[in-house]
């Protein structure tokens, strides 16, 4: 059993180390690199990709599904699509495993570098379930790891490369007595075999249990310990809750660590960042069960005995403003399979131009709506967009959306109102509410930033000629974009929109000089 060496030194970090939308978190590492990745539901490119030294300070790499031919999303529905993928490395290959609730099932893709090429998607068909692992023994067999057929943790063996199954699936471990045992992880540990997964379901009340066996197939013993991570006991004020979906990683240096999701409420019991990836240190006790931080809550400020991570951060902060003079990077992401001739970013040289489509944002599925975005990773943040937009017809328009769901979304746009150009704000709220709260006439053609500034509770939306000269268009609760009211797997995303509902005649093109994302946090 691997303990910590003596020379330890204290490492002070934030919570979450991932922030806004990425759930379900699986973790490896390869030599001094961590690598991690997470669920993206509808949205593509899919499944985000992180690299680090020290599982603090990510970098992205890009995403594993990047081509439509690896993710069909025509049929995902709103935090349908890609759910929880687990990452492994064995002998020069890296492998993703994931289920596309919405099309095909289980499959899983390799490269050699995680940076991609990734490849095709090898189907396991027949594998029912969600939550796909996989797990290489010492001795070369492979096993998927997942849920099934019915209730608790199903295993079969398979083998590589073609993920050929060579013993059926069967039920190891029904957990602990928590609904809706999931998210398994098998490892190898000092000579026994630890089945980590996750009870509870992805609530308040979710939770982290483990069992161990000395045979992959069990029996599995439950730790005395269980659950040995929730929050699901903790007082309401306490700001992280439904601590859930864990994946454990040694770091090479005799320290062990947790990567996990939960979520951060806001004024009542209400969060729409989505579930976010958390980070804990591990410690094995005397009888060789994991003592995630020391049994303590997990906190957003964290003050750990870390001798194997590098506290020394390794990642610049992105950039305030994308200009658009060069193609998307990672951080932008479209809703199911992007139509590409929408989008470009050569047809003017340093603007994001968006040709609207009869595609509204209201799209549950089937389409894909105009739509560019990014996850919103702060309570307090400054986003605000430059936009040319001259529409000559009723009904296009185009700007900034907060988006959650096909049905709670805010937008602040631009469009022909009864007296001419207007800037508007919108809130739609469920299936029934669909409100423009707030309207002003912006006459010409020239060029509005649209702002909105982000708090806790609550974003106000602004409009202008220019950044310093902005008049305000009123506010919208954060908490009408939360999982508690929209449902859902996913976070609130804020990006750039345009619709042109006129079929025949060319629309009305919108186009972005520039973006910013300004994180407002105060600096601890
Ligand atoms: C994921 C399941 C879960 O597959 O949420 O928190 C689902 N747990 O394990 C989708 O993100």
């Amino acid at each position: 059993m691997a303990t910590r060496p003596a020379h330890q030194s204290q490492l002070t970090y934030r919570n979450p180390v991932l922030p806004g939308v990425h759930p379900d978190p699986s973790v490896v590492r390869v030599g001094e690199w961590f690598y991690l990745v997470n669920s993206s539901l509808e949205m593509f490119p899919g499944v985000p990709l992180y690299r680090s030294r020290n599982l603090v300070h990510w970098q992205p790499l890009g995403h594993v599904l990047t081509r439509d031919s690896q993710l069909p999303l025509a049929a995902a529905g709103p935090s349908r699509g890609i759910f929880a993928p687990t990452l492994r490395y064995r002998a020069g290959t890296y492998y993703m495993i994931t289920t596309n609730v919405s099309y095909g099932g289980t499959f899983f893709v390799t490269a050699t570098d995680p940076a991609g090429p990734w490849s095709e998607p090898i189907w396991l068909a027949g594998q029912d379930g969600i939550d796909p692992s996989l797990f290489f023994d010492d001795d070369g067999t492979v096993y998927l790891t997942s849920t099934g057929a019915g209730p608790g943790i199903w295993q079969s063996q398979i083998e590589m490369p073609e993920g050929k199954v060579v013993a059926a699936r069967r039920l190891i471990w029904e957990g602990t007595g928590g609904r809706y045992p999931e998210g398994p992880h098998l490892y190898k540990i000092a000579g026994r075999y630890y089945l980590l997964i996750s009870e509870g379901g992805t609530e308040y009340g979710h939770m982290v249990t483990i069992a161990r066996a000395s045979s992959p197939w069990g029996p599995f013993e439950s730790c005395p310990q269980n659950p040995i991570l929730t929050h699901r006991n903790t007082p309401l004020d306490q700001p992280i809750q439904g601590t859930g979906h864990a994946d454990l990683v040694e770091d090479g240096k005799g320290g062990w660590w947790m990567t996990f999701h939960a979520f951060r409420p806001e004024g009542g019991y209400w969060h729409h960042l989505g579930r976010e990836t958390f980070l804990a240190p591990v410690r094995w006790d005397a009888q060789g069960w994991p003592v995630v931080n020391e049994g303590k809550p997990i906190a957003l400020d964290m003050h750990v005995d870390a001798a194997g991570v590098h506290p020394a951060p390794t990642t610049l902060l992105p950039p305030v403003r994308d200009d658009f003079d060069a193609p998307l990077g990672p951080a932008w992401n479209f809703l199911r399979n992007p139509v590409r001739s929408s989008y470009s970013t050569s047809e003017r040289s340093g603007w994001l131009t968006l040709h609207g489509t009869a595609i509204s944002l209201a799209e549950e599925k089937g389409v894909s709506p105009p739509f560019v975005g990014r996850r919103q990773e702060h309570m307090r943040a400054r986003i605000a967009a430059r936009i040319d937009f001259a529409p000559r017809r009723e009904g296009e328009e185009a700007g900034l959306v907060l988006y959650r769901a096909p049905r709670h979304r805010y937008e602040i746009g631009v469009r022909l109102g009864a007296r001419g150009r207007e800037v508007f704000v919108r809130q739609t709220v469920g299936a029934y509410v669909s409100t423009v709260t707030a309207s002003a006439p912006v006459p010409g053609q020239d060029p509005l930033v649209l702002q909105i500034d982000s708090e806790p509770t609550r974003y106000t939306f602004a409009c202008g000629p220019s950044p310093d000269t902005l008049q305000p268009l009123g506010a919208a609760e954060t908490r009408l974009l939360s999982t508690e009211v929209a449902g859902g797997f996913i976070g609130t995303y804020v990006g750039m929109y345009a619709r042109a509902p006129g079929g025949g005649a060319t629309p009305s093109s919108a186009a972005f000089d520039w973006f910013d994302y300004e994180n407002r946090e105060p600096v601890p």
